[in-house]
C-alpha cells in the first residue's frame, strides 16, 4: 500500500512520513499526493503569526485543548523560517504542545526551511492536505512573521490571527500592509504585562480608521494570558464566528479559490525550476549563469530561453503521446 492510502487508512506514522518526502521535495511524493487530493478541503483552517516569542505556540497549545474539549480532531503544523539560521526554536514548540502529544486526534509536525523560500510555502500546502486528508476538523498554522512566506501562508488560510504584544508595541506599525489587511482577529497576548490597554486602544483606533468594505466583518480583538490558558475561550469564540461569516457572506469559497490558485503557482514555479535544474544534467543552467557572469546575455533573456526550451520538451512530449507529468 502506498503512503496515501495508508494515510487514508489513518496511518500516523505513514503521514508523518510523507510530510518528509514533501519537505525533501521528492518527486514520489507528488504523486503520492495526486491520490489525496480528492480528499482535501474539509478542513478549516487558522493561521496564528506574528514575532518571535509573542505566545503563537503557548496560543496554539490552548487552542488544541479547546477544540478537543469540542470532540474535534486537531492538525498542527509549526513553520519558522529563520529555524535553519537559528536552530533549537522548534524544540522549544514540541516542549510547549507536549501535553498533546499522546492525544491520538490531536497532530503536530514542524517543518523547516531547507532551501528558498517557495520550497517552504509548498511544504506548507502539502503538510495541510495530509492533515486534512487525514480527516482533521481544524488546521492551525503557526508561523514566524517574517516576510513573503507569511504573507503567502495568510493567503492560504480560511482565518488568520496575528499575535501581538503589549511590550512590544511597534509591531503594528512594522507589519507589512498586506497582513494587515489580512487580519482577521488580533491577539493581544502577554496581557498581563504593562502596556495592555495602550496597545488596544491603538489597534481599535486603527480598526476604526480603516476602510472596510461593506458587510465585512471588522477585525475581533481579543486579550489572552496565554500561560494561564485565559482568553482562550474568547479567542476561539471570534475564530468560530469569522468562520460564520465566511460561510454566510460567500467569502469562504473566495478564500478557497485564493488558497487554490497559491498551490497552482507554487506547484507550476516548482515544476519550471525542476525542469531547469535537470536540463543537460544541470549544464544548461551553468551555461546560462556562465553567459551572465561574463555579462553576455540578461536574466531576462536567459529565462527566455530557457522557457523556450521548456516549450519545445512539452511539445515533444505531446507528439510522442505522452502527458509526461
Ligand atoms: N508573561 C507572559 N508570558 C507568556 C505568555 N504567553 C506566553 N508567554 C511566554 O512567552 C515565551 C514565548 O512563548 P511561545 O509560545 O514559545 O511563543 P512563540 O510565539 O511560539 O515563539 P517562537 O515560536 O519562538 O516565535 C514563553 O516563555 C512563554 O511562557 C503570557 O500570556 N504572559
Ligand atoms: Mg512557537
Amino acid at each position: 500500500m502506498g503512503l496515501a492510502n495508508k494515510v487514508l487508512a489513518g496511518d500516523v506514522r505513514a503521514a508523518a512520513r510523507l510530510i518528509s518526502r514533501i519537505e525533501d521535495e521528492a518527486p514520489d511524493a507528488l504523486a503520492e499526493m495526486d491520490s489525496l487530493y480528492p480528499h482535501t478541503g474539509r478542513a478549516y483552517i487558522v493561521g496564528v503569526t506574528g514575532a518571535p516569542g509573542a505566545g503563537k505556540s503557548t496560543l496554539t497549545d490552548n487552542l488544541i485543548g479547546f477544540f478537543r474539549k469540542k470532540n474535534m480532531s486537531v492538525g498542527v503544523v509549526a513553520i519558522d523560517p529563520t529555524s535553519a539560521l537559528t536552530g533549537g526554536a522548534l524544540l522549544g514548540d514540541r516542549v510547549r504542545m507536549q501535553r498533546h502529544s499522546t492525544d491520538r486526534e490531536v497532530f503536530i509536525r514542524s517543518l523547516a526551511t531547507r532551501g528558498w523560500v517557495g520550497g517552504l510555502a509548498r511544504a506548507t500546502i502539502g503538510a495541510i492536505h495530509v492533515m486534512d486528508a487525514m480527516g482533521k476538523d481544524v488546521i492551525l498554522v503557526e508561523t514566524v512573521g517574517s516576510g513573503q512566506v507569511e504573507i503567502d501562508i495568510v493567503r492560504a488560510t480560511d482565518t488568520t490571527i496575528v499575535v501581538l504584544t503589549p511590550s512590544a508595541g511597534d509591531e503594528i506599525q512594522m507589519m507589512k500592509a498586506g497582513i494587515l489587511e489580512a487580519v482577521d482577529v488580533f491577539v493581544i497576548n502577554k496581557a498581563d504585562k504593562e502596556g495592555t490597554d495602550r496597545l488596544r486602544a491603538d489597534l481599535e483606533a486603527m480598526l476604526v480608521a480603516k476602510a472596510r468594505r461593506p458587510g465585512e466583518l471588522p477585525a475581533a480583538v481579543v486579550l489572552t494570558e496565554a500561560i494561564h490558558d485565559k482568553g482562550t475561550e474568547e479567542l476561539a469564540g471570534a475564530i468560530m464566528r469569522h468562520r460564520e461569516f465566511l460561510v454566510s457572506s460567500g467569502e469562504m469559497a473566495i478564500r478557497q479559490r485564493e488558497r487554490i490558485r497559491l498551490e497552482l503557482l507554487e506547484t507550476i514555479e516548482g515544476f519550471v525550476k525542476d525542469f531547469v535544474h535537470q536540463l543537460d544534467g544541470g549544464d544548461y543552467l551553468e551555461k546560462l549563469v556562465d553567459e551572465l557572469v561574463q555579462g553576455r546575455t540578461n536574466p531576462r533573456r536567459a529565462a527566455m530561453e530557457i522557457t523556450g526550451r521548456l516549450a519545445g520538451e512539452l511539445n515533444g512530449l505531446k507528439s510522442r503521446g505522452k502527458d509526461g507529468l
